[in-house]
């Protein structure tokens, strides 16, 4: 159950948590179209701070533009009001979400002229893929349903909409017993989880999928950065799902989720069933950066 906060930005207000709330014709939650973004504060070394806080923006701005709505402020004016919704709420490590919608006016598909509306939020929230996730990793299982393909949806969009194929996928993972879904794209290579891109290590070089049909994750960029800097090869190639199960590590990476381990696919165990060596390198060194304390990579973090 999500922890409320005291105050939500909305259209360039705060109002408190309880009244924000919008007409219930309102279109984007009809038809889906909204785009969003998932953004976490930490708490560290120097006080808290947003983590890629611009790029998350530029992300925004991009969904926005893929799915032709005008957000009616400009980028700076939503990178300070995402600030300034986290010190409002007297919030030193949060995550933080972004919202663009359509709001009341004309219903039907053809949106029209009814207003581009915006809302940030931010709330506490800990460990997204359960308890131990980080520490333990996690069981995933190959979805049996699809990931989008290219010309139905467009994934450089963040886009409220597509998030459906996302659900189905969780809630079948989790009925099995599984802690998440990996999806599989249009032509049965490995595309990404439900809100995380994939990576597995093999033999000591690093896979990703490009990015054709998955979400360019921030986190993913971020962690493709940290291990060329340790002289990793990273190599963003397609693989399929055996390929998954021969690796000797595989983790996935979102904002979200962070760095968190997969020791288990397809009741196969994943090398030796154990959080690997890269991975835990790699998620030492992320949360290294998050918390303020690796300076190669202070400008990542816009101070609260
Ligand atoms: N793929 C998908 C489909 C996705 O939703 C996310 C983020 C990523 C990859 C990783 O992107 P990035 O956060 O930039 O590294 N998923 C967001 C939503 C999760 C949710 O359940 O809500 C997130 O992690 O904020």
């Amino acid at each position: 159950m999500l922890e409320p906060s005291e105050k939500i930005w909305m259209d360039g207000s705060f109002v408190s948590w309880e009244e924000a709330k919008v007409h219930i014709l309102t279109h984007s939650l009809h038809y889906g179209l909204a785009v969003f973004e998932g953004i976490r504060c930490y708490k560290g070394k120097n006080g808290s701070a947003v983590f890629r806080l611009q790029e998350h923006v530029q992300r925004l701005f991009d969904s926005a533009h893929i799915g032709m709505m005008g957000i009616p402020y400009d980028r700076k004016h939503i990178a300070d009001a995402i600030v300034e919704t986290v010190r409002v709420n007297r919030l030193d490590a949060c995550y933080i979400r972004p919202l663009v919608y359509i709001g009341y006016g004309a219903m039907g598909v053809h949106p029209g002229n009814n207003p581009v509306r915006v809302a940030i939020a931010a709330w506490k929230w800990g460990t997204y893929l359960g308890e131990d996730a980080l520490t333990k990793g996690i069981r995933a299982c190959v979805s049996s349903f699809t990931r989008h393909h290219v010309n139905a949806a467009m994934t450089k969009g963040k886009i409220a909409g597509y998030y459906v194929n996302s659900i189905m996928a969780k809630q079948e993972a989790k009925a099995a017993g599984y802690d998440e879904a990996i999806l599989l794209d249009a032509e049965g290579y490995v595309a990404e989880g439900t809100g995380e891109n994939v990576f597995i290590v093999r033999k000591g070089k690093i896979k990703t999928t490009p990015l054709t049909s998955v979400l360019e994750g921030i986190t993913r960029n971020s962690v493709i950065e940290l291990a060329k800097e340790r002289q990793l090869v990273v190599e963003e190639e397609r693989f399929t799902r055996d390929e998954m199960y021969i690796a000797d590590e595989v983790f996935v990476t979102g904002t979200a989720a962070e760095l968190t381990p997969v020791c288990e696919i397809d009741r196969r165990p994943i090398g030796d069933g154990m959080p690997g060596p890269i991975t835990q390198m790699l998620q030492k060194a992320f949360f290294a950066v998050v918390r303020g304390e690796d300076p190669a990579h202070a400008s990542w973090l816009t101070p609260v």
